[in-house]
């Protein structure tokens, strides 16, 4: 059976956990206490040397680490990719657009506000610049269309989006003033069955 190590705090894990579910893969979900340093302990950084969750197990052991390489994995020959070739690789524009310009900004603000109890005045200004950027090219992206790729339904770049836009406003950041966000969100939540 798959196994994904996770922590659901963490929007990086829920990628993971969302296609999973929505694929209906049948797999254990191993919680990991990473506030705690569960991901950097000997056993499972013989898992990933990379020290960090998700990792998925395959049922032979091998593993895989990196949320979207997972999403990717697990939604391989499923709608999630789109089967024309060049609307799948702006799919895996916004993934690599995630990680590099959307993911250091708002996930670290939250993380810093939500459990290292920081203030939004003691958060670095150039980060909430470049979150607030991220977010404003969402909103200009999503006007008059549903998802994000262009020409194409739900993809893994909405869940990779989804991941930590829903919880951006922990963050210190407003989905108030970008409606085309905000009404995506409530979008991919109907998507994928959750609230
Ligand atoms: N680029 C990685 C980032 C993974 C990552 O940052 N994981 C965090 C949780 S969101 C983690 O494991 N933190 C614990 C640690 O670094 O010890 C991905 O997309 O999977």
């Amino acid at each position: 059976m798959l196994k994904i190590y996770g922590e659901e705090i963490s929007g990086n894990c829920l990628k993971a956990k969302y296609v999973a579910d929505l694929q209906g893969h049948s797999y254990e979900w191993v919680n990991m206490d990473i506030l705690h340093g569960a991901s950097r302990t000997p056993e499972f950084l013989a898992k990933n040397p990379q020290g960090q969750v998700p990792i998925l197990e395959l049922a032979d052991g091998r593993v895989i680490a990196q949320s979207n390489a997972i999403m990717r994995y697990l939604a391989y020959g499923s709608g999630l990719i789109p089967d024309d070739l060049y609307l799948e690789a702006k799919m895996d524009e916004w993934l690599f657009w995630e990680q590099y310009s959307h993911e250091p900004y708002i996930a670290v603000n939250r993380f810093q506000m939500k459990y290292l109890g920081k203030t939004a005045d003691q958060l670095e200004p150039w980060r909430v610049e470049r979150g607030n950027a991220a977010l404003d090219l969402m909103e200009r992206e999503l006007e008059g269309r549903d998802w994000l790729v262009k020409g194409a339904r739900f993809s893994l770049a909405d869940i990779a989006l989804l991941a930590y836009t829903q919880f951006a406003h922990e963050g210190g950041f407003s989905l108030d003033t970008r409606p085309n966000v905000a009404a995506w969100v409530k979008r991919c939540h109907t998507r994928l069955g959750i609230s």
